[in-house]
């Protein structure tokens, strides 16, 4: 089995400083309270800014990626996730607005939540949807992972092996897949 089979990838990303502190360093105690939580930390990413999208919602994001191992169950490692959140000040207003720092599950192994049907409803959810809707249930792999610079070239930092089970594509393979254009936005600090 590859070093990705029972672990996770978690993307973290931020755009509002925190008392005085920046999204960056917002980001990085995240990590520690991950550790703190239970979660083993295997590899983080570079820190990375990155251009807000949607273009002009707010200033620009700085992203990176964390490789877990922890609960074996997804929804329970959610859990860990929005209590980490909760505690650096994430108010959730708008969909897509801005935030001191969002956690979002990118993988875990090669499981797919709920199932095949739906992962895919929402991996091809047509753009002027994506907004207005928020899934109420763990969606996995995350539905807008291929789509992302943001998300993919950090993620690529600790798993470029990783191959997405139902697209059957590596996270290297889908990264040079984006425009050249979106992924030299992305930028190591
Ligand atoms: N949910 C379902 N599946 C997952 C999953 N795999 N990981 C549910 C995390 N959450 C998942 O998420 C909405 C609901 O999705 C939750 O109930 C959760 O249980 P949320 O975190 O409450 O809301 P959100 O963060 O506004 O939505 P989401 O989907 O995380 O937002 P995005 O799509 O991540 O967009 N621009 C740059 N440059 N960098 C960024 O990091 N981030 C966003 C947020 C917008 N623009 C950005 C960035
Ligand atoms: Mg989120």
């Amino acid at each position: 089995m590859n070093k990705t089979g029972s672990h996770s990838v978690i993307a973290l990303g931020g755009n509002l400083p925190l008392d005085g502190r920046t999204p960056q360093q917002t980001l990085i105690s995240a990590i520690g309270e991950m550790a703190d939580s239970g979660l083993a930390v295997k590899a983080v990413s570079r820190f990375y800014a990155t251009p807000c999208f949607p273009p002009g919602a707010g200033p620009d994001y700085v992203n990176a990626a964390a490789l877990v191992s922890g609960p074996s169950d997804p929804a329970a490692l959610l859990r860990i996730l929005h209590g980490i959140e909760a505690r650096f000040g994430r108010e959730r207003r708008q969909r897509w607005g801005m935030r001191t720092l969002d956690l979002d599950l990118v993988f875990r192994g090669d499981v797919v939540l709920p199932d095949r049907e739906t992962q895919t409803a929402w991996r091809d959810l047509p753009a002027e949807e994506q907004v207005r809707r928020t899934p109420d249930r763990l969606i996995l792999p995350h539905p807008r992972l291929q789509d992302r610079a943001f998300v993919l070239v950090p993620v690529r930092d600790v798993a470029p092996d990783w191959r997405h089970p139902l697209l059957g594509r590596t996270v290297a393979e889908l990264c040079a897949a984006l425009p050249e254009r979106e992924i030299a936005g992305v930028v190591p600090l």
